[in-house]
C-alpha cells in the first residue's frame, strides 16, 4: 500500500533498521456505523502489543482500516439516502478520527475501497488460479436471499427465515466464483498439529480443530447480484464477496499488490505475527485465510488469537437495544489512560468481559488516582520538599530485593509476552501497595525533621522514586500518556516509547537527577456528576439531538447525518426565525439539561425550554440576544409548554451548546433569514 495515499492521518512510522520485525493487525472494521467501544477494545490491545513490543526491540507494523464492500454497506447507506462510498468515507474517518484521539499507533490503514487493495486482491486471485488451478472454479450458487432486507441470509438452497425482518427467504441461483476449501482439509489439519501456537488460547484452536474435522464445504468468493465490490479480474460481472476481499486487506494493507511480489514493505513484514481479533470471526481466520494463502503458496500467518467479547452491562452489545458503550465520552472526560487501563485490567484477556461504567469509575479512582497517581505525586513532592528536588543518594544499592525476590523481568513482562494483559497490569500495581507500604512503614515525612535520620531519608526516597520509575516503564504499554508525563517528572530524558525494557535495572535513576512535581496526573473525580456526564454525551452520539430538546444540537462529532438530499430556498423560507430577548431563566426541578426562559420575539413573550443548562447559568441569560424558531409547532417537556426553540452550535461529541447570539445592536422580533 501506499502509505502517503491511504494513512492520511500519518501514523505511527516503522523503525529502525536492523531489529528484528513484529507485524500485527486488528480485524477490517465494518464501515457500516461508527465504531464502539468493542472495535476500540481490539485496536487497544493491539496499540499496547505495538507499544510494548517496539520497548523490547522490536520494528513493528501495526495495520488497522475499514472493510467497505458489501451487502451490510449497500444496505446502510440505502437507508440513510446517500450512496455507499459517500457512507463509507464519512465512517472511515469516524474510525480514524478515533485512532488519533485514543493514540493508536498503527503504522498502516487499509481502506478496502481503495485502489491498491482492489489490485492486491485481482493479483491474489490471478496468483492462485496460476499456482493452483483446481482452487478456484466456476459453478451455480444456491441460496436464501431476504429482498426485503437485501441480505444473503444462507448459502444452501435449504427454506431459511430472514434473522432480520423473519420472513421467509427468497431461493437466488447465480452463477459464482468457488473456492475449493474442501481440498485443504487435511492440509489444515496437519498445520494445527505442526502449529498448535497457530490459533489462540488453546481452546478456540480445538473448536477450530473439530469444525475442519467435521468436513469443509467450497466457499462461493464472488457475486453477480451484488455491485458495490472488487470486480473480478477479466470476468467484472461478478464482484469478490466480502471475506476473501476483506482477508486479503492485511496484505494490501503493507503493500502486497505492487509488483510481482509486494512492496519492500510487504516483504520485510509479511508473514503477519498475529491477527488479532474477535472470536465470532475464528473460522474465517484460522480456516478459510490459512486455505486462500495455501493455494496461493503464500506464507501464513503465525498466530491468530481470538478474544473474547466485551458485553455492556453484562449484555452483548447490540445498536438495535441501544446498549452500545461508545469511547469518545471516557476519553473526554477521563483520559485515554483510563480506557485503556480498565479494559486490560477489568477483562481477563481471551475470555468475555464486561463493560460497565461503575467499575471503570471505581477503578479509575482507586487504582489511578489514588494509586499509581497518589505515589507518583507524594514521592515527587518529597524530593522537592526535603531534596530541592534532586534525587538523593541511596545507602545501598540493591534496595529491589525489599519488593521483589527475582529479577526486573520477573514483573510483568511474561504476562506481557503471553498476552496476559490484566496479571501484567496487576503485578504492576502489587508493586505499588507494596511501594506504599513501605512508605508508611518508613514514614519519611515524619523523619525528614531530624537531621540524624538524614542517611536513612536518602535511601528512603531514592528507593522510592526508582520504583517510581520502574513501575513507570512497566506500565507504558497500557498508560502511555500518565507514564511519559511521570517520566518527565523524574528528570529522564526522552519519549519511554523509545526506551528499552531491557536496560530497565536497578539503580538507572541516577542521583542527583533533578525531578519536578506534578500537577494532578489522574485528577479526581466527583462520581456522580462524571457518571452523568459522560450518560449524556453517550446519548448525543447514539441519538443526537435528543438530550438537547429545545436548542438545535448539530449531529454529534463524526455522526453520520441522515439522508442529505439538498433542500430548495423555499424549504429554508418556511422556518421562520427572529431575534428574541431573553427576559427570565430559571432550571427546572428534576431536569438537569433543561432551562425555562421567557424570550421577547417582539410583538409577544414566549416560554422556551432550552437543554442549555450544563452550558450557561440562568442568571447569564438575562438581557442576551438569541436566535428563536417561533414557528414550531409548541411541544410539552416535563409538563411544561416550550413555545419556540433556540439556535445553538456545539462541537464534538462532548460540545456543550453555545448559543448563536448578535454582536451588533438589533431589535428583538427581527427576523433572521
Ligand atoms: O467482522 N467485544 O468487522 P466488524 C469485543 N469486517 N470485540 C468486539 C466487539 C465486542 N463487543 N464488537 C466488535 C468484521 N469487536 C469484518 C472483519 S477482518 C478481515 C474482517 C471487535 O466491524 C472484534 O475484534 O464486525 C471483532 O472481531 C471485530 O470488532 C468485528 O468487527
Amino acid at each position: 500500500m501506499n502509505r502517503a495515499s491511504s494513512s492520511k492521518d500519518k501514523p505511527f512510522a516503522t523503525g529502525a533498521q536492523g531489529k528484528p520485525k513484529f507485524y500485527l493487525t486488528t480485524p477490517i472494521y465494518y464501515a457500516n456505523s461508527r465504531p464502539h467501544v468493542g472495535s476500540a477494545y481490539t485496536t487497544i490491545v493491539c496499540d499496547v502489543i505495538a507499544r510494548y513490543k517496539r520497548m523490547c526491540g522490536y520494528d513493528v507494523a501495526y495495520l488497522t482500516g475499514t472493510d467497505e464492500h458489501g451487502v451490510n454497506i449497500e444496505r446502510a447507506a440505502e437507508k440513510q439516502g446517500i450512496t455507499p462510498a459517500q457512507l463509507v468515507d464519512r465512517n472511515e474517518k469516524i474510525f480514524r478520527d478515533l485512532w488519533k484521539l485514543l493514540g493508536i499507533t498503527h503504522t498502516d490503514f487499509i481502506r478496502t475501497t481503495s485502489t491498491e487493495h482492489a489490485r492486491a486482491v485481482q493479483h491474489l486471485v490471478r496468483r492462485t488460479m496460476k499456482r493452483s488451478p483446481d482452487a478456484i472454479y466456476k459453478a451455480k450458487y444456491e441460496g436464501r436471499y431476504c429482498i426485503y432486507d437485501n441480505l444473503y441470509v444462507s448459502d444452501t438452497p435449504e427454506p431459511a427465515n430472514c434473522p432480520t425482518c423473519g420472513r421467509p427467504a427468497e431461493l437466488v441461483s447465480e452463477e459464482n466464483y468457488f473456492f475449493r476449501l474442501s481440498a485443504y482439509q487435511d492440509k489444515l489439519l496437519e498445520l494445527y498439529k505442526a502449529q498448535p501456537q497457530f490459533v489462540q488460547p488453546d481452546f478456540r484452536l480445538n473448536e477450530v480443530r473439530s469444525f475442519v474435522e467435521s468436513g469443509l464445504k467450497d466457499v462461493s468468493i464472488s457475486r453477480k447480484s451484488i455491485k458495490w465490490g472488487i470486480p473480478w479480474p477479466d470476468d467484472p460481472e461478478h464482484v469478490f464477496y466480502v471475506w476473501y476481499d476483506a482477508l486479503t486487506s492485511y496484505m494490501s494493507g503493507i503493500g502486497y499488490g505492487e509488483g510481482e511480489n509486494g512492496s519492500a514493505e510487504f516483504q520485510k513484514y509479511w508473514p503477519a505475527d498475529l491477527h488479532m481479533i474477535g472470536k465470532e470471526i475464528i473460522r474465517f481466520h484460522a480456516v478459510y485465510w490459512p486455505a486462500f494463502l495455501m493455494a496461493a503458496e503464500l506464507p501464513l500467518p503465525k498466530q491468530i488469537f481470538a478474544h473474547g467479547w466485551l458485553l455492556f452491562e453484562q449484555e452483548k452489545m447490540s445498536k438495535s437495544k441501544g446498549n452500545v458503550a461508545y469511547p469518545e465520552p471516557i476519553v473526554k472526560v477521563l483520559g485515554n489512560d483510563a480506557l485503556r487501563y480498565y479494559l486490560l485490567r477489568e477483562v481477563v484477556f481471551g475470555q468475555d468481559g464486561n463493560f460497565s461504567r461503575e467499575a471503570l469509575l471505581t477503578r479509575y479512582e482507586a487504582d489511578l488516582v489514588n494509586g499509581l497517581g497518589n505515589l507518583a505525586s507524594r514521592v515527587l513532592a518529597m524530593i522537592e520538599s526535603y531534596f530541592e528536588s534532586h534525587v538523593p543518594e541511596p545507602t545501598s544499592d540493591n534496595a529491589i530485593t525489599k519488593f521483589i525476590s527475582g529479577p526486573i523481568e520477573s514483573i510483568a513482562r511474561e504476562h506481557y509476552d503471553a498476552y496476559r494483559f490484566s496479571s501484567a497490569v496487576q503485578d504492576i500495581w502489587r508493586f505499588i501497595s507494596q511501594v506504599d507500604a513501605y512508605l508508611v512503614q518508613e514514614k519519611p515525612w515524619k523523619i525528614a525533621s531530624d537531621p540524624i535520620h538524614r542517611g536513612q531519608l536518602r535511601e528512603v526516597l531514592y528507593t522510592a522514586a526508582e520504583a517510581l520509575r520502574i513501575i513507570t516503564a512497566l506500565a507504558h504499554p497500557v498508560l502511555p500518556e500518565a507514564t511519559q508525563e511521570i517520566w518527565r517528572h523524574l528528570g529522564q530524558p526522552g519519549r519511554l516509547e523509545d526506551f528499552q525494557l531491557n536496560e530497565l535495572v536497578w539503580g538507572g535513576l541516577k542521583p542527583g537527577t533533578r525531578i519536578s512535581k506534578p500537577e494532578a496526573i489522574f485528577p479526581r473525580m466527583e462520581y456522580k456528576p462524571t457518571y452523568e456526564r459522560i450518560e449524556t454525551m453517550e446519548q448525543e452520539i447514539r441519538n443526537p439531538g435528543a438530550t438537547q430538546p429545545a436548542a438545535a444540537t448539530p449531529a454529534a462529532e463524526g455522526a453520520v447525518a441522515p439522508a442529505s438530499a439538498k433542500i430548495g430556498i423555499e424549504d429554508f423560507a418556511k422556518v421562520e426565525l427572529r431575534v428574541g430577548v431573553v427576559k427570565a431563566a430559571e432550571r427546572i426541578q428534576g431536569a438537569d439539561k433543561l432551562l425555562k426562559l421567557l424570550v421577547d420575539i417582539g410583538d409577544e413573550v414566549r416560554q422556551v425550554l432550552a437543554g442549555i443548562a450544563l452550558a450557561y447559568a440562568p442568571e447569564d441569560l438575562v438581557g442576551r440576544k438569541v436566535v428563536v424558531v417561533t414557528n414550531l409547532a409548541p411541544r410539552k417537556m416535563r409538563g411544561l409548554e416550550s413555545n419556540g426553540m433556540l439556535l445553538a452550535a456545539s462541537a464534538g461529541a462532548d460540545g456543550k451548546p453555545v448559543l448563536c447570539t448578535f454582536v451588533e445592536e438589533i431589535p428583538a422580533g427581527a427576523k433572521v433569514k
